[in-house]
């Protein structure tokens, strides 16, 4: 095992012995060492997907269940963005090449699930590379019939016609569901035909609510993904230097992911010095870095497209100044505090205004919103501030799109394999006149990765330098 010069045994190692904790002299040890990326490589086999398809199967009503994947996407005249399969797609199956559609069959005696692949072609491959094939894909995925993806516009339509219920994504409309669709609609038109389907229903529900709660395998394949993220914020934190731009860190961290074979960020990645913090969604990473500024870094790569989603804001010169390290402080405090009231059965709606008010507090603390608690609240006031939520779902998508609420409309309780970020941040605009200077063009956000466990939380992301006296270490 090895972190840098530093040797330590796997009995040390934070995944493997008892966790250690960090304070200013070992900085380095609260790195995650090699072992960790080793011993959490290929967490899933055929057998995770099929038991996903059966609960989802179970989950239905006799009917056809399609969801297809993704298309490329064009960047610019011929050329593509990198391909991403669709997570609903890749949840039930693990295969991770376009052109491909899975069906799930439903009757009152049996069920059935039948993927159509794209079949194996020389003159395709010579220029695209190989594809799996129908006999391959029948050998390794586990789906009980695969078919070459050119049969499936008329047998698509050969399937709807023995069913009356179809589960689909309502909202795609790509070409594989189009045609899905459209074949409904002939049948509903034919004469003599003895079904057709009479009701849709919306399968991206039922697959988002199953992909809420994380097995152990994905769990671990989310662990990875923020082990890596990790040692790519500790370098932007060891290597930034006054003077340095955005990009530069940005490329430094992309190498950090690439290097250990995350290939993919789970998203565009902001780098924002300054001012440039208070912009959201900043991601044009072009500006320099003032040696007296803070720099929000809020990037993270993906594994076996799990995403990581890490947010730290440091100083550029390794030292906080004054007013930041009291700004910091404070929203470090408002983070801790909503993580460890994280636990089975808290709503996360409850979550959201707990922060809100904490944040809301803050503020008035600081001097920069005046009045009553509750009365600013009700206002509003503090989301000039704090505009955005606390946290997010995450898992095959950064922000994954699990429900929020029940099908009553209530807000969901947290339940042991929910995974959330808890993300506050303060932005203050340099033009802000109505706050006292020195908080000026100063934007903060802390984020981390939680785990709901049986006993509370756990913070996937724990590792990663976030106190001031860590940061602090680690800059230097
Ligand atoms: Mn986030």
């Amino acid at each position: 095992m090895r972190y840098a010069n530093v040797e330590f045994s796997s009995a040390e190692c934070p995944e493997q012995g008892d966790r250690f904790s960090l304070n200013s002299e070992n900085v380095s040890l609260k790195t995650v060492c090699d072992f960790c990326y080793l011993w959490h490589n290929n967490a899933m086999n055929e057998n995770h997907f099929l038991n996903r398809r059966n609960k989802l199967l179970e989950r239905m009503e006799a009917g056809v269940a399609i969801i297809a994947s993704a298309s490329p996407q064009t960047r610019s005249n011929d050329t593509e963005y990198p391909y991403r399969q669709n997570s609903d797609f890749y949840y039930l199956c693990g295969f991770d090449e376009d052109n491909s559609v899975l069906v799930l069959i439903k009757t009152a005696h049996e069920s059935k699930t039948l993927l159509f692949v794209e079949e194996i072609n020389d003159e395709h491959a010579l220029w695209n590379g190989a594809r799996l094939g129908v006999a391959r894909a029948s050998e390794k995925l586990g789906i009980d019939e695969v078919r070459d993806i050119a049969v499936y516009p008329e047998q698509i339509q050969e399937i709807l016609r023995e069913h009356t219920r179809m589960y689909i994504d309502l909202y795609d409309e790509g070409h594989f569901l189009s045609q899905a669709k459209q074949g409904a609609k002939a049948l509903q038109a034919a004469r003599g035909v003895k079904s057709h389907i009479r009701t849709m229903h919306d399968l991206t529900y039922l697959i988002r609510s199953m992909r809420l709660i994380k097995s152990e395998e994905e769990i671990a394949l989310i662990k990875k993904a923020v082990a890596i993220t990790a040692e790519a914020h500790h370098e932007a934190m060891r290597i930034c230097r006054g003077g340095m731009m955005e990009y530069e860190l940005q490329a430094r961290m992309t190498y950090q992911f690439q290097s250990r074979g995350a290939l993919c960020e789970a998203y565009g990645a902001i780098v924002a010095v300054g001012n440039n913090a208070n912009t959201l969604h900043y991601i044009d990473n072009r500006d320099i870095l003032g040696n007296d500024d803070l720099v929000l870094i809020d990037a993270a790569c993906e594994w076996e497209l799990y995403a990581s989603d890490i947010t730290r804001t440091f100083p550029v010169s390794g030292k906080f100044t004054e007013p930041q390290k009291e700004l910091y402080e404070k929203i470090l405090e408002v983070q801790l505090k909503v993580i460890a009231a994280m636990k089975p059965g808290v709503k996360r709606d409850w979550l959201q205004r707990y922060s809100e008010e904490l944040l809301c507090q803050l503020l008035i603390d600081l001097g920069i919103l005046h009045g009553d608690l509750d009365t600013l609240l009700e206002s509003k006031a503090h989301k000039k501030y704090a505009p955005h939520g606390i946290g997010h779902w995450m898992g095959l998508d950064v922000h994954d799109p699990c429900p929020y609420v029940d099908e009553s409309g209530e807000s969901l309780a947290f339940l042991p394999g929910m995974v959330m970020t808890v993300e506050p941040g303060i932005y203050i605009r340099s033009d802000d006149e109505s706050v006292e200077e020195k908080y000026r063009g100063i934007g903060i956000r802390i984020e981390d990765d939680i785990l709901i466990t049986s006993e509370g939380c756990e913070n996937l992301s724990y590792m990663i330098a976030k106190t001031v006296e860590e940061i602090e270490g680690m800059c230097r």
